[in-house]
Order: structure tokens, then sequence, then C-alpha cells
């Protein structure tokens, strides 16, 4: 964990001077796993001039706008599609994409699939808080079912995608799981991500007390996080719990590692070839 004194440094080399303070409630578990992401990026050591930022819209998204890289705050749901398009026309760029759950996984869920599918090597960091966080609290894919929502009072009888599980099927060649209690961990998870060639998503489980948290009686954002840190085990721990045990608990770690044709190098070969 960096001392106080290296989170500022941290603060003025990647964050925009005049930019902050930033717009999260007091409690929000957004700031950790942004300072995660920078974290991941100063232990690479990467250009900050070759690293391309996409966000889409929500309070999550809103990071894009306080980090000193070349940075895009697309629209909702589309910041898969800007990515793949800057991947497309410069792959020796990094592109990191931030998006919510709702961003991701509901109006954005046919991008998330398709860039999975794709190979295409981008970063996605879903900040996961289970809400629809900047519009006040409608459920999205990962509200836990029974939950209440603005758009379900009574609680959801909607049941919730694996998020892991999804990028998996769909074809993505890293998938990791973390959350903001574990925080040292979430940057070692960010960082393996943003190396991996292919499409690689990292699911950081993150409190929204204010949208989440007030409806469901979650208590204070220390209740919040102590609840990822009872709820989120290990993967090799998780795998030997019996179907009981599991009940409330979700994997934590690396959940999926693989090697398939990365998009932009099979695309780049058959340009090479050119027309004939
Ligand atoms: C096309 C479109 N539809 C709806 C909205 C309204 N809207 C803004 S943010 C948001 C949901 C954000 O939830 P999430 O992606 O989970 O991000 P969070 O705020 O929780 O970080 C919605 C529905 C919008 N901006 N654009
Ligand atoms: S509404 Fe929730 S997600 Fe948005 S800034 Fe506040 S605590 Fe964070
Ligand atoms: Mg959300």
């Amino acid at each position: 964990m960096a001392t106080a004194l290296e989170m500022k440094q941290l603060v003025n080399k990647y964050f925009r001077p005049g930019k902050l303070p930033h717009i999260w409630c007091p409690g929000c578990g957004n700031g950790i796993v942004t300072s995660s992401l920078i974290r991941s990026i100063e232990k690479l050591g990467l250009d900050q001039d070759q690293t391309v930022i996409v966000s889409g819209i929500g309070c999550s998204s809103r990071a894009s706008g306080y980090l000193d890289f070349n940075t895009v705050h697309s629209a909702h749901g589309r910041a898969i599609p800007v990515a793949t398009g800057i991947k497309m026309s410069e792959p020796r760029l990094k592109v990191i994409v931030l998006t919510g759950d709702g961003d991701a996984t509901a109006i954005g869920g046919n991008h998330l699939i398709h860039a999975a599918r794709r190979n295409i090597d981008l970063t996605v960091i879903l900040y996961n808080n289970s809400i629809y966080g900047m519009t006040d609290g409608q459920f999205s894919p990962l509200t836990t079912t029974g939950s209440k929502a603005t758009t379900a009072p009574m609680g959801t009888v909607d049941r919730t995608f694996d998020t892991a599980e999804l990028a998996k099927g769909a074809g993505a060649t890293f998938v990791a799981r973390g959350t903001t209690y574990h925080a040292t961990a979430l940057t070692n998870l960010i960082a393996q991500a943003i190396e991996h060639k292919g499409f690689s998503l990292v699911e950081a489980i993150t409190a929204c007390p204010i949208s989440f948290g007030r409806q469901n009686k979650k208590g204070t954002p220390g209740d919040m996080i102590q609840w990822q840190r009872d709820s989120g085990v290990s993967l090799s721990k998780y795998e030997k719990l019996s179907p009981e045990e599991r009940e409330g608990k979700f994997p934590i770690g690396v959940l999926h590692q693989s090697t398939a044709p990365e998009y932009t190098e099979e695309y780049g070969k058959l340009q090479n070839k050119g027309v004939k």
C-alpha cells in the first residue's frame, strides 16, 4: 500500500491539474478502484501518451475526466465500441475502458460480449456497485435478486449475470474479480489484465452507499466494505467450499486465463496481404 506521500506523488503525476475535487460521495468506492488503476499503471511504467482511457457515462465513468492520459468520456454504454475504434486505428496504444455495471452489462452488454468474442486487446475495468448510481438507484443486470431499487421498490425479481462467466463464455481470455477491500490485490489484478494480450476484464466490487446502500439498509460505507471482506474469497478457497458454504460468497482473483488470436493482429495480417 502506498504511503500518503507516495499517493500524493501519484495524484500529481496521473491526475489532471485543477480537476479535483471529484464528484464522488463520501464513502464511495470509486476512488479506491481508480487509485488501484493508477498504482497498476505506475507499477507497469506505462507511457501516459501511449495510453488511452475510455469511459461511458455514470459516476464511475467520470474517472476518465480526472486522469491525465488521452481520454474519451463517451456515451452511456458505448465505451467499448469507442475503445475498439481507437485500438483498431492504432493497435500499439494501450486502451483501457472504465465502465459501470449498468454501462457495461445493460445498455452496453452487447458490446461487451462481442469485444470478448473478438479477443481484441482492451482492458475493461468494470466498477460493480450493483446499481445505477448516477441516476439515483435503478437496478442493473448486476443488482442482486431481491435488492431494492427505485425501479423495484419491493425488490427486483431479475436474476443477475455472473459477469466473469459471461465474459469467459463470450471468449474473453483474461477474467478477474477483486474488491475495494482487497485494494492491493485489485492493483495486481489490473496490472495483470493490462499486461495480458487479448480481451481482459476486471470486475471491481465497489460500494455505493448512497444509491444502493441507503435503499437496501446496508449501513455505513465501513459496513459495506466489511461485507466485501467477508464475502470475497480467493478462487482456490472458493473451489473447496460446499454449495451451502458458497451461499453469499463470491470468488476473487484471476478466474480465467487462456490464449487466442488477438483481433487487431489478425486484422493486420489481412491488411498486410493487401487487396488483389
Ligand atoms: C443513452 C442514455 N441512456 C440513459 C442515460 C442515463 N444514465 C446516465 S448514467 C446511467 C446509469 C449509470 O449506472 P452505472 O453504469 O452502473 O454507473 P454508476 O453510476 O453506478 O457508476 C444512466 C441510465 C444516459 N446518460 N444515456
Ligand atoms: S451515487 Fe453512489 S456511485 Fe455515485 S458517487 Fe455517490 S456513492 Fe458513488
Ligand atoms: Mg453502477
